[in-house]
């Protein structure tokens, strides 16, 4: 299956299917929500039995026990806090798994959805790992969706109800893709969300209202984005880096101004210290023709 192409939102399934939800927060709520909207037998058990009175209003069935969740579906959602959560939950039922499917949409590693995958597996249950990429109010809406991973038969049969969630991205078999993709998505995030914070300490730092930069810098920052993320996949895919846009050796020969201005400004270079270091291990070890798709192979070592 091409895992190129989120496939969007679907309308509601037209065969309701009984789905458990393990894990009634603030984003497990939000899926339990969009499976009852969806037209689906919804089953709902959380740590917490408060938390399950604004579901079973709207129709869902509380469960005594995770065990009890399990066994009511055959599609369980597992959305905890963390992996430990979903481990020390699974692990003194065990007995209950065999022959349901797991959706944990849990936030984790890919060492964590590869583990867990193998011991769920043992147990005769089989397993699918997914990363959120929304927020609660983004469930159910188009604009967001949802990676997975892990059992192949599993995702084909459930897809028609997991998309009641919004849109799905199968990244492939090895159960530890979904947690891969959602970590580096997330990553991009933040080092934008860095480049941008630093940028408005740097106007701030004059005292210039950031709501007169602001437009400034979404325009620069979007401009640059939709340049860099083909530009380096394409420089990464076929191993030529040469660049006619922006040399390492021109950003080396510039980032020491960046760290003179940060301190004259009275900013911290915290943020962008390692990125010099980077350049210069760069231009020392030949790459001063390339771009910055060469730091991705140097990152990488
Ligand atoms: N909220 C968001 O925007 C993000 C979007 C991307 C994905 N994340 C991940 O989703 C997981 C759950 O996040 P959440 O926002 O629902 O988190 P909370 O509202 O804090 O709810 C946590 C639930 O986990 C239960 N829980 C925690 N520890 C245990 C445990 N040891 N045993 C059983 N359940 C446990 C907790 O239960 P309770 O405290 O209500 O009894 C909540 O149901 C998370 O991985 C995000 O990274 C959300």
């Amino acid at each position: 299956m091409p895992t190129s192409e989120i496939t969007a939102m679907t309308s509601p399934d037209p065969t309701p299917a009984h789905v458990s939800v393990i894990g009634l927060g603030m984003m497990g709520s939000a899926l339990a929500t969009a499976l009852l909207k969806a037209g689906h037998q919804v089953t709902v058990w959380n740590r917490n039995p408060a938390k399950t009175g604004i579901l079973t209003a709207q129709g869902a069935i509380p469960a005594d026990s995770p065990a009890a969740a399990i066994e009511a579906s055959e599609l369980t959602i597992l959305c905890l806090t963390t992996y430990d959560n979903v481990t020390g939950l699974l692990t003194p039922i065990a007995g209950s798994l065999k022959g349901r499917v797991l959706a944990n949409l849990t936030n984790g590693t890919p060492a964590q959805a590869r583990e867990l995958a193998a011991w769920t597996t043992e147990q005769g249950a089989a397993y699918l790992d997914g990363g959120i990429m929304a927020v609660p109010q983004m469930i159910a809406t188009p604009a967001g969706y949802i990676l997975y991973s892990g059992d192949e038969r599993a995702y084909e049969a459930h897809r028609p109800t997991l998309a009641a969630l919004g849109g799905t991205r199968w990244t492939g078999t090895d159960p530890g893709y979904a947690a891969l993709y959602d970590l580096a998505l997330l990553t991009g995030m933040y080092g934008m969300v860095m480049g941008v914070t630093q940028a408005y300490a740097m106007i701030r730092s004059e005292n210039i209202p950031a709501a007169d930069f602001a437009p400034l810098l979404e325009d620069w920052v979007t401009a640059m984005t939709q340049g860099a993320v083909p530009g380096i996949a394409a420089a990464l895919d076929s191993g030529d880096h040469l660049t006619d846009v922006s040399s390492l050796a021109v950003n080396q020969a510039a980032i020491g101004g960046f760290l003179d201005a940060f301190a004259a400004q009275g900013v911290s270079p915290a943020f962008f210290e390692p990125l010099r270091d980077l350049l210069d291990r760069s231009v020392a070890e030949g790459h001063s023709a390339d771009g910055f798709s060469r730091l991705v192979e140097l990152l990488r070592k």
